[in-house]
């Protein structure tokens, strides 16, 4: 079934999961989404965000003419624009000089013809991703041990183990599904899970062990796990003679620390350490799932292969319900390295350094030339950037004014360039506002190709809709700048299947078993096989058996003498310390239901009504030492920049330590762009950024007043509010907003906010408090509620979401008292804030039902009042409540 029903087969555009969607247009231009029960990564289920992807799909904010210097042009003259200012800037410069920039959210074919554009024709390897900021460090861990980028295993591994371990992962937020196969498997067979994270995340929900690890200290905790298997005889020394070499040296190195030492860098307690070490040397069926903990570090490259090293020295890889499993980030993160996207990568997982596989490239291409160095990685490219070096940069499908460190230098850097393409999908970027020419991209949805998910497995992502305006996909956008380059003969695909075919037999040529990546079998496949391609994971050449479904059980890596290789990790401290000036840790990450610069999931009123506003989550010991009261603001700096964030209390956070989320831009908010506070420290290996520890100072802000703001329009923020995050609501806008400087007149900032029109049809309601300070606003328009303002001089306990639901409801006389109040009144529930975003339960209606309806178990809660029956995403913090309640029942 591709089109069946009018539902169209495809797969969602957020993580690396990767799973089958269903997605239907109706005849009003909604989208109607369902997870497809066929798909093998998912089989049916889908997260909040994969759920709400109907909601994201509407216009409004979409680029959809090109532009050059914002006047709107046609694509003609757009695209010779680009080809000619690239000419003259190489012509002048040399290749070095002009770079491209794209994303693991583009599609395989995309990518493969940027790639071949790049380092092909025009001859430089200055073609880096944003998968250098995610998974850099996973791809060199695995070519240093495997001499490969190979991920061994399968998502069925984390269904077979006996023991799950997630290092840096917050699984439970950033993979749903993928988790929600373990909560099911750990029901069924009583999996052991073991968290290795300084805070205490969703995910520690099905933890056995939490080991709240010091910042950055991974490599000294997996030393010692190499250290204490080769004691406790938990060597798998055949699999060691047979397919390895380099034990000796990584033992040696790892027995650096005594199991004192150990605990006392990962500042965990030795029981707990050697709790886990003990259950590893115990259960055969292991498997080590990370992510960005380990990789967005100075040492990521080093956290990976110590990873790796304990898998390797009990053999435990490549077989059922075994191996090291980094898990991806973005949808086509595998895709990009697959095809060549990263600056030190070449096609086809070829190497940029082997004089053999740049043979085999070019003459594969007939490229008139090959690039011979690695590029510049992201960090480095965007330096060259800033010092005039590269003169001409094209960005494609991600955010680097927000997404990368130092992100204030990155814009100035952009700003500085003579000459900057954006292709994206949404007009109002802090990226695209920089841009010289903008090219409108075809959006999920809109789009066809393939993404490789997680674990290896193809499938094909395929248009149910027509393409707005003038919107054309990424791999048409770089084919015809090609062309006018002088390449017309080299990119004259007419359709995405052109490219994938040309690509497939290129991972075939000169292989022989000498690379893992084969996807020779799919050379040949017709327009007709692409269009019903069922998802497939790789090895998938001509002699690819079906069950070669993971890599290395029996050895075959991808060295030279085809051994694995143990790596001396020896432990070193984060690049940066903390300090007297920056005595705190920031840490930055994701929350459950916001994706990356929020430029699809921001527009989705249920996804963000989970948690609205930017913020910063802080020990309750460190909160009171700085004087920060919950909910009230602060002020948070670090030698690079600034962010003005909402306070979130949580004895969940290590103390020492803050966490900040990554998503709030200019878009949506004052000053909480996190990134222009990390330091762009990078791992020396894999040039990855070290994304989860800044050295930062924390302030409160003393704001003199509060406010929270309803609007059906999208308000003028006033000067004087130091202070605004903006959320769409159901219909219209919500706004908090604070200042410093109390404005001179509440009624004049009110209709300036509101867009007060002093119209008949419209009516004020307005309560005043001189002495507390209070000021409640309200503006109807035929009765209806258009606009409302509830301000007061410390943090707001308005009921939001039952303010949010009244924005364009008639309001009658007697519930007019109710809404300045901001509260419903006794009898109409107040469902608190927003905890199921599927059913829209709140956390007030959840607390009733452990409370007065005494559920004990999330089961018992999603029976009750259904929160967390759809995509159980938010299971985890209802049995979280569940456990608050029990403990404050106790206290
Ligand atoms: N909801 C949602 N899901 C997403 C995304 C999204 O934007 N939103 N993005 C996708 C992408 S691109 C990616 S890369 C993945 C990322 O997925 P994850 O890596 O799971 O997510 P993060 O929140 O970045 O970080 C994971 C955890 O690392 C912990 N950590 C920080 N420092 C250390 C350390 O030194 N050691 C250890 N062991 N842990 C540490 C953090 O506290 C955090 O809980 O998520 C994907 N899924
Ligand atoms: N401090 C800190 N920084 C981080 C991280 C962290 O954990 N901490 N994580 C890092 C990681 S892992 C990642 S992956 C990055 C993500 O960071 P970015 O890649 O910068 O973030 P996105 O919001 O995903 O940007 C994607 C852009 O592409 C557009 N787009 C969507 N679909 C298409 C399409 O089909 N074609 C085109 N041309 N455009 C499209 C979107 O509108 C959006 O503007 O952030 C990194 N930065
Ligand atoms: S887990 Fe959620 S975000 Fe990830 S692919 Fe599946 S539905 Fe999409
Ligand atoms: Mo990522």
């Amino acid at each position: 079934m591709m089109s069946d029903g009018g539902w169209t087969r495809t797969v969602c555009p957020y993580c690396g999961v990767g799973c089958g969607v269903l997605a239907r247009p109706d005849a009003g231009g909604h989208v109607e989404i369902k997870g497809d029960p066929d798909h093998p990564a998912n089989f049916g289920r889908l997260c909040s965000k994969g759920a709400a992807l109907g909601e994201t799909m509407s216009l409004d904010d979409r680029l959809l003419t090109p532009s050059i210097g914002g006047q709107s042009v046609s694509w003609e003259t757009a695209l010779d624009k680009v080809a000619m200012s690239f000419r003259s800037t190489i012509e002048r410069h040399a290749p070095d000089s002009v770079a491209l920039y794209v994303s693991g959210q583009i599609l395989s074919e995309d990518y493969y013809v940027a790639n071949k554009l790049m380092k092909g024709f025009i001859g430089t390897a200055n073609i880096d991703t944003n998968s250098r900021l995610c998974m850099a460090s996973s791809v060199a861990g695995h070519k240093r041990a495997f001499g490969s980028d190979t991920v061994p295993g399968t998502y069925q591994d984390l269904e077979l183990a006996d023991l799950v371990i997630l290092v840096g992962s917050n699984l439970a937020w950033c993979h749903p599904v993928l988790y929600q196969r373990l909560v099911a498997a750990r029901k069924a067979r009583g999996t052991k899970v073991v968290v290795i994270d300084p805070r205490a995340t969703a995910t520690c929900e099905i933890a056995d062990l939490h080991l709240p690890i010091a910042p950055g200290a991974d490599v000294a905790l997996f030393n010692g796990l190499l250290a204490y298997l080769a004691s406790a005889g938990a060597v798998n020394q055949d699999y060691v003679e047979r397919f390895t070499s380099g034990l000796g040296a990584a033992l040696k190195s790892s027995a650096d620390l005594s199991l004192e030492e150990t605990a006392s860098i990962c500042g965990l307690r030795r029981a707990d350490i050697l709790a886990f070490y003990e259950l590893f040397a115990a259960t055969e069926k292991s498997v080590t799932v990370y992510s960005q903990g380990v990789n967005q570090s100075s040492a990521g490259t080093d956290k990976v292969n110590a990873i790796i090293n304990c898998h390797l020295l009990t053999g435990r890889i490549g077989r059922p319900g075994m191996g090291p499993f980094s898990v991806t980030g973005q949808p086509n993160a595998m895709g990009g390295r697959e095809v060549g996207g990263l600056a030190n990568m070449l096609a086809a997982h070829m190497e940029l350094g082997n004089a053999e596989h740049r043979r085999i490239v070019q003459e594969f291409w007939g490229a008139p030339r090959i690039a011979k160095a690695a590029g510049l990685k992201a960090v480095d490219l965007f330096d060259a950037v800033a010092s005039g070096r590269i003169k001409a940069l094209w960005i494609m499908a991600t955010n680097p004014v927000d997404s990368l460190p130092e992100a204030d230098r990155v814009r100035k850097a952009i700003q500085s360039c003579p000459f900057v393409v954006v292709s994206d999908v949404t007009r109002d970027t802090d990226t695209t506002a920089l841009a010289d020419v903008l090219l409108p991209a075809a959006a999920w949805g809109e789009k066809d190709g393939t993404v490789t998910n997680s674990e290896r497995r193809i499938s094909r992502q395929r248009a149910f809709i027509e393409r707005p305006g003038e919107a054309k996909p990424d791999w048409w956008q770089i084919c015809e700048v090609a062309k006018r380059l002088g390449y017309a003969d080299a990119f004259a695909y007419e359709s995405p299947h052109e490219i994938f075919i040309e690509y497939a037999a290129l991972t075939g040529a000169g292989n022989d078993g000498s690379r893992d990546l084969d996807l020779s079998g799919l050379a040949d496949i017709t327009g007709e096989g692409y269009r019903k391609l069922e998802p497939i994971q790789w090895p998938a050449g001509h002699d690819s058996a079906p069950t070669d479904s993971r890599f290395f059980a029996e050895g075959g890596f991808y060295t030279s003498d085809r051994r694995a290789r143990f790596v001396e990790t020896p432990f070193r401290a984060p690049a940066s310390s903390v300090s007297a000036t920056y005595p705190l840790i920031l840490n930055t990450g994701r929350i459950r239901d916001q994706w990356h610069t929020m430029t699809r999931t921001g527009k989705s009123a249920r996804l963000m009504s989970h948690m609205s506003e930017p913020f910063l989550e802080i020990h309750p010991d460190d909160a009171n030492t700085l004087g920060l009261a919950p909910a009230s603001l602060c002020e948070v700096e670090s030698r690079h920049g600034k962010a003005l964030l909402r306070v979130s209390i949580s004895p969940d956070q290590r103390r020492g330590s803050v966490f900040a989320p990554i998503h709030w831009t200019d878009q949506y908010t004052g000053q909480a762009r996190i990134d222009a506070l990390i330091a762009s420290n990078t791992d020396p290996v894999s040039g990855q950024p070290e994304s989860k520890f800044t050295p930062v100072a924390v302030r409160p802000f003393r704001a003199s007043w509060y406010a929270f703001a309803l609007c059906l329009h999208s308000p003028v923020v006033p000067p004087g509010a130091s202070y605004y995050a903006k959320a769409p609501a159901k219909i219209g806008q919500r706004f908090e907003l604070a200042g410093i400087e109390t404005p001179a007149d509440w009624d004049d900032f009110a209709s300036m906010l509101l867009g007060v029109t002093r119209q008949r049809a419209e009516e004020t309601l307005t309560y005043r408090d001189v002495r507390s300070g209070a000021f409640r606003f309200a503006l109807l328009r035929e009765g209806r509620l258009v606009g409302a303002l509830f301000v007061g001089t410390a943090p707001l306990s308005v009921s939001r979401s039952w303010v949010a639901d009244q924005l364009g409801q008639s309001i009658d006389s007697g519930d007019r008292l109710r809404l300045l109040a901001g509260r419903p009144g006794a009898d109409v529930p107040d469902k608190g804030r927003i905890v199921c975003a599927c059913y829209e339960v709140g956390a007030k209606e959840i607390a009733e039902a452990i409370l007065k309806h005494g559920c004990e178990t999330a089961d018992a809660v999603g029976a009750c009042v259904k929160a967390g029956t759809n995509c159980g995403s938010c299971r985890s913090e209802i049995a979280g409540m569940i456990e608050l309640s029990r403990i404050s029942q106790a206290s």
